[in-house]
């Protein structure tokens, strides 16, 4: 089916070119063999393996050592989760059963992470006796954890010894007089703490732990939860002091501050930030630690892809037995993604050598079920991928949600305004598929929506979108120029 293009003139908006990143190469261009090694199938470390691996949550650390102010301990810790409680906690050795079923299921499972209920290393006998367990039965599973890295100090040593190679630590200030109105109080030395100085003694603890890790060759990445008022412009020099540290990432989160939570800040009316202001932070830290922009916030019995979650499929009343892992699919799968890998990244080469030249930016919107393509209906939609794209290339900006347009069958009008609202700034969508009334609506909104890149890969249609779009309206204004 043809592409339609509409409203050119007011889809491209100027940029300062020279500010912005070059696309770094998908392969890890300019990276260790080690590092690259240990990223290349992590989900959540590179970008590009996202499309391709999954990682699995076991929640086998339910206590936690330190109260923030986003956080109800009913519900999933908010440094690694969405809220919502998880559907039941695991002992180390349910633990190994749920991996081992997910693993004979699921061959793109590469990463087991404990991330909660509470913070792994305030449950370290139960953490390190999950990892033991699972490395001898699948040594080709990546572990990682996360942690608010209270004890983290005290569990370096640990972390090397059972090779977990990733680590996230959340640090969401660097100033106790910032951190001490998220944390009213920390348990640590048998005591509690509060105030300035249970603040002071976290964040030293932090970035104590960091430097330690970084030392220790294991990779870091941390997250920070941005807190409108609160430390939003002190996220700068978070950004700062983790690059200076050696972290390999930092994932700037939105706050979650649903009042039904039950969260202090949520009870406090404290608000999020919009996707815009995050967007804007984000762009305020480019140049600084390199910015992860593709975290789901998941749950901390996540299963699956990121932004999917199938751990319904592996409840402990539905593990029968022991499941039988066939490492053959999982070889087949690795080389299959190999290959792909490779293809993907010749077909943006090509791409990128057919990129105008010009000081010119646009957003990008992509329905895609992973993979890498772009294969998702636009009524099915539950996010969009969203990519800023110009003369050197297109980066990830992130998802923005949006709940489906298509309710079995028929689309609903009010879904339809909120899946526009969620599309704010974008010049085009690219979907696998779309209905002749959400086409229109879209169009009357000024966004083009193209569908002949159907099970296309995403980036190098991003690029001849952007190429198509800016030759249509150079065509144009000669047009128009010539009238
Ligand atoms: Fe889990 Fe976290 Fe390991 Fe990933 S999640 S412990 S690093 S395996 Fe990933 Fe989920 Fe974002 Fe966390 S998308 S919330 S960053
Ligand atoms: Fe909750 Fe995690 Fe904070 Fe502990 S560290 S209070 S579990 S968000």
């Amino acid at each position: 089916m043809a592409s339609r293009v509409v409203s050119l003139a007011s889809i491209v908006r100027p940029k300062d070119l020279a500010k912005r990143r070059a696309e770094p190469a998908a392969c890890g261009g300019g990276m260790d063999p080690a590092t690259w090694d240990k990223v290349k199938d992590h989900p959540c470390y590179s970008e590009e393996a996202h499309h391709f691996y999954a990682r699995m949550h076991v929640a086998v650390a339910p206590a936690c050592n330190i109260q923030c102010n986003y956080c109800n301990r009913k519900y999933d810790c908010s440094n690694e989760s969405r809220p919502g409680v998880v559907s039941e906690k695991l002992d180390p050795e349910q633990a190994l059963r749920k991996v081992m079923a997910v693993a004979a299921k699921v061959p793109q499972l590469s990463v087991l992470g404990v991330a909660g209920p509470g913070d792994a290393l305030a449950n370290p006998h139960k953490t390190f006796r999950t990892f033991d367990l699972v490395a001898r039965a699948l040594p080709h599973i990546k572990l990682c954890l996360s942690t608010n890295g209270l004890a983290l100090p005290d569990h370096v040593a640990a972390i090397r010894d059972h090779g977990v190679d990733h680590v996230t630590v959340t640090i969401n200030a660097v100033d106790p007089e910032v951190a001490e109105r998220i944390y009213p109080w920390i348990f640590h030395d048998h005591r509690r703490w509060t105030g300035r100085e249970a603040a002071r003694i976290l964040l030293d603890r932090q970035m104590e732990g960091v430097a330690a890790l970084v030392a220790s060759g294991v990779l870091v990445k941390v997250n920070s939860v941005m807190i409108p008022g609160v430390n939003d412009d002190h996220l700068i020099e978070v950004n700062a002091a983790v690059k200076s540290a050696g972290a390999f990432l930092h994932n700037v989160m939105p706050l979650i501050s649903d009042p039904a939570h039950g969260t202090r800040f949520g009870l406090d009316g404290q608000p999020g930030p919009s996707p815009a202001e995050l967007s804007a932070l984000q762009e305020r830290l480019e140049g600084g630690a390199k910015l992860m922009r593709h975290c789901r916030q998941c749950r901390a019995d996540a299963v699956g892809m990121l932004g999917e979650d199938r751990n319904e499929e592996f409840t402990l009343d539905r593990l029968d037995g022991e499941a039988a892992y066939h490492p053959e699919a999982r070889e087949a799968y690795v080389a299959f993604v190999e290959r792909e890998m490779e293809d993907r990244r010749m077909a943006e080469r090509t791409a990128r050598q057919a990129l105008p030249a010009g000081a010119e930016t646009m957003l990008v919107a992509v329905a895609t079920k992973g993979g890498g393509r772009i294969n998702q209906h636009f009524g099915h939609a539950r996010e969009f991928q969203i990519f800023e794209v110009d003369g050197a290339g297109c980066r990830p900006l992130g998802e923005r949600r949006a709940e489906n347009y298509c309710q079995g069958g028929f689309g609903e009008d009010e879904r339809l305004e909120a899946v526009l609202a969620a599309l704010d700034g974008v010049s085009a969508v690219l979907v696998a598929r779309i209905g002749d009334c959400p086409r229109r609506r879209l169009a009357e909104a000024g966004i083009a929506v193209l569908d002949d890149f159907a099970y296309e890969y995403i980036e190098p249609s991003v690029m001849a979108c952007f190429a198509r779009m800016i030759a249509q309206r150079q065509g144009y204004d000669t047009l128009m120029a010539s009238a």
